[in-house]
């Protein structure tokens, strides 16, 4: 019984990465502390450089309507937190982005002066194709092993899974 326990949970752990490598990323901004204002001026800086960021990923600001927003911008609005050229708002929250042009993608808070304390995230966005590359990296240094050719369809797994429960 406990071995059948511990492939469960293995086969569960290899089931969640394997989903997660084959779907695009959802990347809750700013973690559990979701879009705030933080004492931390670099917070979003900080964050957003322990990540990597592809075409087709999606950005979830965590914020509670009337209290912060999320307005997309150019380069110079977002150093300037000014609004001369907003590409995207989104003023009820939790407001999810799709992540749809490589290069950076710079977003702020429009509320009160949340922008200059540093309620502001760029992302630097790569292609498909780049994403493979780096996010097989992170598999093979972080998980210890299988090649991208052995992988097993994640609802395989889930099947396995189900079927491990049977018993
Ligand atoms: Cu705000």
């Amino acid at each position: 019984m406990a071995a059948i326990s511990l492939s469960i949970f293995f086969l569960s752990a290899i089931g969640c990465a394997l989903i997660g490598w084959v779907d695009a990323a959802d990347h809750i901004v700013g973690g559990s502390t979701g879009w705030t204002i933080q004492s931390n001026a670099t917070f979003y800086e900080e964050w957003a450089r322990l990540r990597n960021f592809v075409v087709g990923d999606k950005l979830v600001f965590l914020f509670t309507t009337g209290v912060h927003n999320v307005v997309e911008v150019t380069e110079s609005d977002f150093d300037a937190c000014t609004q001369k050229a907003v590409i995207e708002s989104h003023y009820s929250g939790p407001a999810t982005i799709r992540l749809s042009s490589p290069g950076n993608n710079y977003f702020y808070c429009a509320v009160g002066k949340h922008c200059v304390t540093g309620q502001k995230l760029v992302v630097a966005v790569a292609t498909d194709d780049s994403s493979t590359t780096s996010k097989l990296t992170n598999y093979s240094s972080s998980g210890g092993g299988s090649s991208p050719g052995n992988l097993i369809p994640a609802s395989a797994l889930l099947s396995l899974l189900l079927w491990l429960f049977m018993w």
